[in-house]
């Protein structure tokens, strides 16, 4: 495995190279999207310099050359997940969506009383789909809590019975950076008859998940998170799945044929894509793919683990600073959160803005977990195959200045 330069990555994003208040601009808020290269942004040039035409529809030139990206951009989504065919990958706006779909499409199968299994860490897009869906067909949610700052996992598997029907995790926390113990936890979940939905939001893009080896049933990303566009994303399902549900949306290019008063739908995975698709967006997910699998995702994994163990007891030494998640720096992905005593999170976000530091603050699209670490919000670092140990040292200077401008006013 051949280490990757973050220096040398970072000329492909010209969104780097500026400066934010005076100050190199250090993008530190990679969970939330990520930036993109020339590449990405050159493919979609491309497609609608050259190909720019709907899909599946004409016989003409154009038509062809856009059909044929298109349907390459899910090759590639299908070969980079180890899917077993194109059948099983849906393109969507997004994770959201993907687990909206799941969640009114194969929760139609659920009946009163059954149960759905979620965490008190997932994003509120693994939540509120789960909460409208146990509203509509009378069937309880139950959450998962976190224990020592990481899933609990016996409660997990006290939760987790015969009257399970769904289980829907997050593989790596957004807010704490964990990876969950997913191949256990979907061998158990199918011990038990339950499905298991993956979302996949904040790992996809960060190591190499293969949804064969882990046998899961759905799982979702988005392209935003990985280089690619916004307004596209996928939801891999299980062949034997995605031909039992019914589809979400109608309309145009996933009808088959349309009589007056009933309609039949496409062959998987078009039954699912009603109207025109976000061609440019799948493209811009193809070549981000391209991108990553060039740096390899061995490489990027180590290097974001390399700057964890770096900056993991810088800011653990920081006076006042609490650290969410583990204790131990070694079961965190780039993704680190805390708070500093005293300190409201966006103020400390507002005070690293200024020194051109890009943070997020808040409740992260995370209530529930929020609310369990008792405080309204957190601060949270993120990090991808651009950032440098440069950068994680900038941060730590930029917190403990902060935190003296704000105690003492400036110096
Ligand atoms: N699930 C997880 C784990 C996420 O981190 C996000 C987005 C989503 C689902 C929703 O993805 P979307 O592309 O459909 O919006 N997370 C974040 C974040 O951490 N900050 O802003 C968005």
């Amino acid at each position: 495995m051949s280490k990757l330069n973050p220096d040398e990555i970072k000329k492909d994003f010209k969104i780097l190279q500026q400066k934010v208040n005076d100050e190199p601009l250090i993008y530190l808020d990679n969970a939330a999207t990520t930036q993109k290269p020339q590449q990405v942004l050159a493919a979609i040039n491309h497609y609608y310099n050259w190909e720019n035409a709907n899909v599946h529809r004409g016989v003409h030139t154009l038509a062809e050359r856009a059909t044929a990206s298109y349907e390459k951009a899910r090759e590639s989504v299908c070969n980079f997940l180890n899917a077993k065919d194109i059948s099983e990958i849906l393109f969507t706006r997004g994770t959201t969506t993907s687990l909206n779909w799941v969640a009114q499409s194969f929760g139609e199968f659920l009946q009163e009383g059954n149960e759905i299994v979620i965490s008190v860490m997932e994003h509120h897009a693994n939540i509120i789909p789960w909460q409208q869906l146990a509203k509509r067909k009378g069937v309880i949610l139950k959450y998962i809590e976190l224990k020592n700052g990481e899933l609990n996992l016996k409660m997990a598997q006290d939760l987790i019975t015969d009257k399970t029907k769904i289980v829907s995790l997050a593989h790596i926390s957004k807010v704490l950076g964990l990876e969950n113990p997913v191949k256990e936890l979907i061998d158990y979940a199918h011990r038990k008859g339950a499905i298991f939905v993956m979302d996949a939001a904040q790992s996809v893009p960060h190591q190499r998940v293969d949804v064969e080896a882990l046998d899961v049933d759905f799982l979702a990303f988005s392209g935003h998170k990985m280089l690619g566009p916004t307004g596209i994303g996928v939801l891999f399902g299980k062949r034997k799945y995605l031909e039992m549900m019914e589809p979400v949306e109608f309309g145009g290019e996933m009808i088959d044929f349309v009589y007056r008063d009933t309609s039949t739908w496409k062959e998987l995975p078009w039954k699912f894509e009603a109207g025109t698709p976000n061609i440019a967006g799948a493209i811009g997910l193809d070549a981000a793919i391209q991108y990553l699998q060039n740096i390899g995702f061995d490489a990027i994994k180590a290097h974001e683990k390399e700057l964890v163990e770096y900056l993991f007891p810088k800011l653990q030494a920081i006076d006042a600073l609490t650290l969410y998640g583990s204790a131990e720096w070694s079961k965190h992905a780039g993704v680190l959160s805390f708070n500093i005593n005293g300190l409201h999170p966006h103020d400390v976000a507002s005070a690293l803005d200024m020194q051109g530091i890009t943070v997020r603050a808040g409740h992260l699209c995370a209530q529930p977990l929020i609310q369990s670490l008792g405080v309204s919000a957190v601060v949270r670092a993120s990090f991808y195959i651009y950032n440098t140990k440069e950068d994680c040292e900038k941060l730590v200077d930029a917190i403990i200045a902060a935190k003296e401008f704000f105690s003492h006013g400036p110096i």
